[in-house]
């Protein structure tokens, strides 16, 4: 049995492991590349880096499978077109590697009821479908945590939503670590230095989500440059007229964020460069930054042959799967899980 690279992990002098993904839940939209993606790109120079399409997460709710299964294979395309270079960073869906699937189960077994009743994400979520909720939702912070230890993660980048998803799985690595042996890394959060809430365009005070039933508070990565245009245009926005980044007026806050980030403006030159205009003026320069900078992305989108797609995909998987399998053979040797043949 392989269990060298656990070992391996803890050489000082091995760059530093870092470990994400998006669930495909919908089609990716501005605020999962303003406040993911576009970190990632940067992240992959400076860190060996793992980047999943989480899609046995996206089962937890009910969903078509023919959608999810385009869904997947588009949010990987979407993740090379975005910048991420799969020479440098390993992409790959979470269910080619079924080793997720397996680890989450033997967590499980040291998982407390209570610390899963204990997740906000999971209280949220029951909440809206009450009778209906799946186990597959209760445990669903159990899978992120496989995801993250499979691969003797270091860092984990994490909005506020996620923080206490990532605290249990820290506590799941020391408590696995205390009673079996040194065997998972524990991970850390990683805070970007520029983190960014996009919030919805219909709404500023909830987040632009993909699952969001209104189709006018998120500007999809795909959208074409009329229905961005119609999405800006219908954008509310705050009482008053000045256009400035104020915290008691989100509405605009959030449009002036986004425009601040498509230019890489500092926000004291995007609030001059909008001093004596209106709201009208705002929400069409928005969508016309928009628009510019989604072209090049969906162009590298359509480049993207289905043959490049598989490559790209199988050699993330190969790649992945290796740390996996090394990570829950030892997994499963410590727990005494093993077959016929005396190994596992
Ligand atoms: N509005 C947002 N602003 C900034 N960052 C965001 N992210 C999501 N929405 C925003 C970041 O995108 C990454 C992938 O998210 P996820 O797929 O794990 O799920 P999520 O955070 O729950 O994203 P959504 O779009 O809101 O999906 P649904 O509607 O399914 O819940 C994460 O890094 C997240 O921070």
């Amino acid at each position: 049995m392989d269990v060298g690279i656990v070992g391996l992990r803890q050489l000082e002098s091995m760059p530093k492991r870092i470990f994400s993904g998006v669930k495909p839940t919908g089609p990716l939209h501005l605020g999962n590349y303003l406040g993911a993606l576009r970190n990632w790109v940067e992240l992959q120079r400076q860190y060996e880096s793992f980047f999943c399409i989480v899609n046995l997460h996206a089962i937890t709710i009910p969903v078509d499978p023919d959608y999810l299964s385009a869904l997947t294979l588009e949010i990987a395309r979407l993740y090379v077109a975005a910048g991420i270079d799969p020479e440098i960073s390993t992409i790959f869906i979470q269910s080619d590697v079924p080793e997720h699937a397996e680890l989450a189960w033997i967590l499980n077994c040291s998982t407390r009821m209570s610390e899963l009743e204990r997740m906000t994400q999971y209280k949220e979520q029951a909440r809206k479908q009450r009778e209906s909720i799946g186990a597959g939702l209760f445990e669903y912070p159990v899978l992120m945590a496989a995801d993250i230890l499979l691969y003797q993660t270091n860092l984990v980048p994490v909005g506020e939503d996620q923080k206490q998803h990532l605290e249990l799985t820290r506590d799941l690595a020391i408590r696995f670590n205390r009673d079996y042996g040194e065997t998972f890394q524990v991970p850390e959060p990683y805070i970007p230095k520029v983190g960014a809430r996009i919030m919805s365009l219909s709404d500023p005070l909830k987040k632009m989500s993909k699952s969001d039933d209104d189709p006018n508070g998120c500007v999809m990565l795909l959208d074409d440059a009329d229905t961005v245009r119609r999405k800006f245009k219908r954008a509310v926005t705050d009482s008053g007229t000045q256009i400035k980044f104020d915290d008691s007026r989100p509405a605009i806050t959030n449009l002036l964020t986004i425009y601040q980030l498509l230019t890489g403006k500092a926000p004291a030159d995007v609030e001059a460069h909008f001093t004596g205009k209106g709201y009208t003026q705002l929400k069409q320069d928005l969508a016309e930054v928009t628009i510019e900078f989604l072209r090049p992305l969906q162009e590298r989108v359509r480049g993207i042959s289905a043959d490049d797609l598989r490559g790209i995909l199988e050699h993330g998987r190969n790649k992945a799967q290796g740390i996996a399998r090394a990570t829950l053979a030892q997994v499963m040797t410590r727990r005494g899980v093993v077959g016929a043949s005396g190994s596992n």
